[in-house]
């Protein structure tokens, strides 16, 4: 029986729909990995991959995991997936697009009675955005046998480190080691994500290949000027953290904008003590820097590092700089690209490949497996965003090549 006519994009629309209602945030969208809003969701996608004929579970770190067997039980696995957190105040599709997708498919090939050669497995990641811990792709590199356990003192904002809430979630923080999977067990990584940025409208396609995923460098910076009355202190005897990490802002935008490819961004700045009349003392902020070249980013860093020290000398303020996670550019695996470029075709699109400047959980699991990844167009390229949006005829597609690419998929020799 045919399979490929149980793909809906509807159905897809309304299940992102429906994780979206689990948010810390009233009126939009935010769901920080292992929290309270993570367990609805969780229990939503759990129940969605058991009705699609797969035994389902969570795995030792909380991501979700689903296993629609294979005709020979125990086989080894072609892995799906992409994330369950989100960023603060998100768009409704980015990380989910790709969880639902994989269910759909294992859904379609349920409903038509169709086993495979090798299993089909669905990850819900639980932390890719790092927005709750700071630390970025702790469910994949879990998965990939490469977390850090130093990460389980990573605290919150609450100051509730990751190993309380692995307890509070009901799973033991010692035993984190148990969701990483073995590399015969997985034949390969296959992610569908949202673009997240502008060229699949621009070249009027739904879909399109992904060739490579930007590497990045998260920073966080600490200012120490002196807090002082907003009223007395002149201005030429100032030590202005504010003034010293604004003067930084605009180096790292300056630097960002340097050279084709290369980006970075200061997203998230705190000031202290934060009164109206008060010079501030303190400034927090972070630095994002990502580039399609791991030696053109390393050297973007080492631009934005010098830009800093020389602005805080001149205003006489010392800078901390920690480096809280690096991770170089993951290709992805040409043999996957050439055979996700193949069910593009099959499904009458056109062969179309672009780099993510997005991080994703790829980058992690690359440690195990071959990784590959396919873009679906969303409007204007908008996402960490609410007005983040996708059709339903776009999502349907890409299931659609999604499953192509599955039920064609050839294992490497
Ligand atoms: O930051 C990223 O690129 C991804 O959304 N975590
Ligand atoms: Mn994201
Ligand atoms: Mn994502």
């Amino acid at each position: 029986m045919c399979t490929i006519v149980h793909i809906s994009g509807r159905r897809l629309l309304e299940r992102a729909e429906a994780l979206a209602v689990h948010s810390e945030l009233a009126g939009g969208l935010t769901r920080t990995s292992l929290s309270r809003e993570y367990r609805g969701a969780a229990d939503l996608v759990l129940e969605w991959m058991r009705e699609a004929g797969m035994a389902a579970r969570l795995d030792a770190i909380g991501n979700v995991l689903g296993r629609y067997e294979a005709s020979t039980p125990g086989a080894p696995c072609l892995l799906l997936g992409s994330h369950l957190d989100t960023v603060r105040n998100a768009g409704k599709y980015d990380g989910m697009l790709g969880v639902l997708s994989g269910i759909e498919c294992a859904r379609a090939l349920n409903a038509a009675g169709k086993r495979l050669p090798f299993a089909l497995e669905v990850v819900g990641f639980c932390d890719e955005e790092g927005v709750r811990f700071g630390a970025t792709l702790l469910g994949s590199r879990a998965v990939a046998g490469t977390f850090d356990p130093a990460l389980l003192e990573a605290k919150d904002s609450a100051g509730v480190t990751l190993a309380q809430a692995l307890r509070e979630f009901g799973l033991d923080p010692a035993r984190v080691g148990e969701a990483a999977r073995k590399r015969a067990e997985v034949l390969a990584y296959a992610e569908l994500h949202i673009e997240q940025g502008p060229v699949l409208e621009a070249e009027a396609l739904a879909v399109g290949v992904v060739t490579a995923i930007n590497g990045f460098t998260r920073m966080a910076v600490t200012l120490e000027g002196s807090a002082g009355h907003a009223g007395t202190v002149p201005m030429n005897l100032r030590r202005d953290a504010l003034a010293a990490a604004a003067e930084c802002a605009l180096a790292v935008e300056r630097i960002g904008s340097s050279e084709p490819g290369l980006v970075a961004t200061v997203g998230r700045m705190e000031v202290l003590p934060g009164a109206i009349n008060v010079v501030p003392g303190e400034a927090r902020f972070t630095i994002d820097v990502r580039a399609p070249a791991d030696a053109q980013r390393l050297r973007a860093v080492q631009s934005i590092r010098a830009g800093i020290a020389a602005i805080c000398a001149r205003r006489n303020v010392a800078a901390r700089i920690e480096e809280l996670q690096q991770q170089g550019v993951a290709a992805c695996a040409p043999w996957l690209v050439e055979q996700m470029a193949a069910a593009l075709q099959a499904e009458g699109l056109r062969d179309f490949r672009l780099p993510s400047g997005a991080g994703h959980d790829g980058q992690a699991i690359q440690a195990i497996a071959g990784i590959g990844m396919l873009f679906i167009r969303c409007e204007k390229g908008i996402s960490h965003n609410p007005a983040e949006a996708i059709t339903a005829a776009d999502a349907e597609a890409g299931a659609r090549v999604l499953l192509r690419f599955i039920e064609a998929f050839e294992p490497k020799r």
